[in-house]
């Protein structure tokens, strides 16, 4: 006979409840599913049986996903704040100096965990008030949906009155063409960073080595390389060194640079043929990193993720676009099942659902000399090129600076410093910098198919620089 469970463990019981809110949200769309069935099932009973059966198994499933996602998110962080404490305790030769920054490293995660359990209580209480999971909001409709209007719809003179109203300046509608640049004082740029979620810094790197480096990628591109492989040329480091610069001053310290490094030169055919190339656009929304891994528990950035053009980028050709932080409501929500997971394939065929409001999209349009930088947990994507811009599609490089003192992640170790930055922009052979390359190649392999006449000419991606 099979044992009664027991009482779940608070961790466990946590996750069920989140993943049961989770399935709470999603019950929009089971009902959507529903009347449709309800529809073409007509009256049948036995249908409606079946539909029911149908919704519930849905439900379970959307249960099941969400805890085991949330756990294994939530697994992987306890690993890496575990491992960094170990790590420091084992490594760092004065005790006292171990001892503090391993504290550090604790508080930080608890800082963490107390904000998670402030927003689980707001959930726990929203979801103990609601009586049934299929309930549907009843307010339809009419004042009660619309709440009162400001007049009389039926009296022309309120219209009139509307118009002669006398308005300040700006009260035509008529917006300027260009967008107000972000400030310059860094304390602003950072507020303005924190409040957003992201920034454009115009004309703050060295536009000739943005164009510099596009030539570059187009001769790679030429010549049968993807576009990763300019990192072993001078005129992206320097945009690497300039961009160093602007993302110590917008995350308050000294950073060190992921080796992660992309680099993108899109191409309209390839793309539109359903070619999964090396240097292709991002395309499906997503976040790099869940919040406790982009930010420090008082909310300021560890991770800047920095974006930067090497030709005009534009509507048409393939500019980044991200959820600015007022629009996402699961921004700093990462003890939910949709913080990590902004778009999910539904039970209904092979639709796929947005966990975030498309209508607060943002398009990052910008020239050669800009920097287009977010959070680690901000969403984004990059647009295909449309047939308008194929001409001269976007090129880009993208690199993940963190701050040097955050907690470090498993792979901290590989991070670049600003010594061996230095040391690849003074290097006389190619060598060291394609290891770089190498790894780089790796690093996004899930996003395309790297080809396996590359992959046998440099010897297999991921075997860099270590
Ligand atoms: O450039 C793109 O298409 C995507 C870039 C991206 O997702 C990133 O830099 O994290």
């Amino acid at each position: 006979m099979v044992g009664n469970p027991g009482p779940l463990s608070p961790v466990r019981s946590y996750v069920r409840i989140m993943a049961d809110a989770t399935a709470k949200k999603k019950v929009p769309t089971l009902m959507a599913a529903t009347l449709l069935g309800a529809r073409l099932g007509g009256s049948d009973p036995k249908e409606k049986v079946k539909l029911k059966v149908r919704m519930e198994k849905l439900k379970e499933s959307i249960v099941r996903e969400a805890t085991v996602r949330e756990a294994e998110m939530r697994d992987k962080e306890e690993k890496s704040a575990i491992i960094a404490a170990i790590d420091c305790l084992e490594t760092t030769k004065d005790q006292e100096e171990a001892i503090d920054r391993c504290c550090d490293i604790l508080r930080e995660r608890l800082g963490h965990l107390y904000r998670r359990e402030e927003q689980f209580k707001a959930v726990r209480g929203a979801y103990d008030e609601s009586s049934s999971d299929e309930e549907i909001d009843e307010k339809g409709e009419g004042e009660g949906a619309r709440g009162r209007v400001p007049g009389d719809v039926g009296d022309l003179g309120y219209w009139r009155g509307l118009l002669e109203r006398e308005e300040g300046p700006g009260s035509d509608g008529v917006r300027p063409a260009e967008e107000p640049s972000a400030p310059s004082d860094p304390l602003e740029m950072r507020r303005e960073l924190r409040n957003r979620g992201f920034l454009r810094v115009r004309g703050s790197l060295p536009s000739e080595k943005a164009s510099a480096s596009k030539a570059i990628v187009c001769k790679l591109r030429d010549a049968g390389w993807p576009p990763v492989f300019c990192f072993l040329y001078d005129a992206p480091w320097d945009l690497v060194k300039a961009s160093w610069g602007q993302a110590e001053l917008l995350l308050g310290g000294p950073c060190v640079l992921e080796p992660s490094l992309a680099a993108f030169l899109l191409d309209h055919r390839r793309s539109t043929g359903g070619e999964r190339y090396v240097g292709q656009n991002f395309a499906l929304p997503h976040r790099d990193y869940t919040y406790s891994a982009s930010t420090f528990s008082d909310g300021e950035p560890k991770i800047l993720s920095v974006w930067v053009p090497l030709n005009e980028v534009t509507t048409e050709n393939g500019c980044m676009y991200v959820v600015p932080r007022e629009f996402d409501e699961n921004f700093d929500k990462d003890g939910t099942y949709e913080h990590m997971s902004v778009q999910t394939t539904g039970g209904m065929k092979d639709r796929r659902f947005l966990n975030f409001p498309i209508n607060g999209a943002k398009p990052l349009p910008g020239q050669p000399g800009d920097m287009m930088c977010w959070f680690g947990n901000t969403i984004h994507w990059g647009a295909s090129c449309h047939s308008a811009g194929a001409a001269d599609p976007r090129a880009s490089i993208a690199l993940v600076f963190r701050r040097s003192d955050a907690v470090q992640e498993f792979d901290a170790k590989a991070c670049l410093t600003r010594q061996v930055e230095r040391r690849l922009a003074e290097a006389e052979s190619a060598e060291e910098r394609l290891g770089f390359v190498k790894d780089a190649l790796g690093y996004f392999e899930h996003w395309y198919d790297v080809p396996k006449g590359l992959r046998e000419a440099i010897g297999g991606a991921g075997g860099g620089s270590k």
